[in-house]
């Protein structure tokens, strides 16, 4: 083989695999994304979860996806979560008797996809049948609280209270930070871009509101990181772009001599 055709080869090499990887979606478990969407990697959520009130109390929470990288339709069957989280503080920043903030840790986040949909509120087994896509810990980061004097505070998720208070028509918003953990999709999101404030890196941004009714809390979260197309065409491209250095190297030694 000539040299011209070598790097032609090297470089029809690089093309293929870059094509690949743009239009390539991935499918994990009967989930189908695109890691080179525009979104990527985002999800929209329903969430359900208990109301807490004092620290060291358990927030269970579970609930369905229903939106990736801003569209429906990527699974035949359904994709669904249970976590928790513990109270870590309940902060009166305005002493009015009323809390404003509260700060939670601890927290665990399963992600299942499950092939015979049967997700029902009030009934968490629903949402935790079917194989284990992606787990979750939460990433402790650090935020400044408008008013509160012990700012900045540590925790994995801030919740902020808007209305009402805790237990009696309560409504607000949260955000925190999550690092992969496991699960069958963990090498497309163990990719360490979000900051926290600490010097430390996570996986996903992670920001929820609510309302309570009927005695639970029902809201909207959403989910914010990055994921990469299959390891294995990642290494592909490497090789393309190793050979492509080196048949570059040699046609600079053969014009030399
Ligand atoms: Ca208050
Ligand atoms: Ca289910
Ligand atoms: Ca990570």
């Amino acid at each position: 083989m000539t040299m011209k055709r070598k790097v032609a080869g090297a470089i029809a090499g690089v093309a293929l695999c870059g094509m690949a990887a743009s239009a390539s979606a991935v499918t994990v478990m009967g989930v189908t994304w695109d890691p080179n969407a525009p979104l990527d990697f985002s999800s929209q959520q329903s969430v359900f979860e208990n109301l807490v009130a004092n620290p060291g109390d358990t927030l269970t929470f579970y609930g369905i996806v229903n939106q990736i990288n801003g569209a429906g339709g990527f699974t035949s069957g359904e994709l669904t979560f249970v976590g928790q989280y513990t109270v870590q503080d309940v902060l009166d920043v305005d002493s009015d008797a009323v809390p404003d903030y509260v700060i939670f840790s601890n927290g665990t986040l399963d992600i299942f996809s499950d092939s015979t949909p049967d997700f029902t509120v009030g009934n968490l087994a629903s949402a935790s049948d079917g194989g284990l896509f992606l787990s979750l810990t939460g990433h402790t980061n650090k935020v400044s609280l408008t008013g509160d004097a012990g700012s900045p505070r540590t925790g994995d998720l801030f919740g902020t209270i808007t209305n009402g208070t805790l237990g009696s028509n309560a409504g607000g918003f949260g955000s925190g930070l999550w690092d992969v953990a496991g699960g069958a999709a963990q090498i497309y999101f163990d990719t360490n871009t979000i900051a926290d404030n600490l010097g430390g890196l996570a996986d996903f941004r992670y920001t929820t509101s609510f309302q309570e009714q009927n005695g639970m809390a029902v809201g909207t979260a959403e989910m914010f990181g990055d994921s990469i197309p299959e390891p294995g065409a990642l290494a592909l491209l490497g090789v393309g772009l190793l050979g492509m250095g080196a048949a570059r190297r040699r046609s600079k030694g053969a014009k030399a001599a």
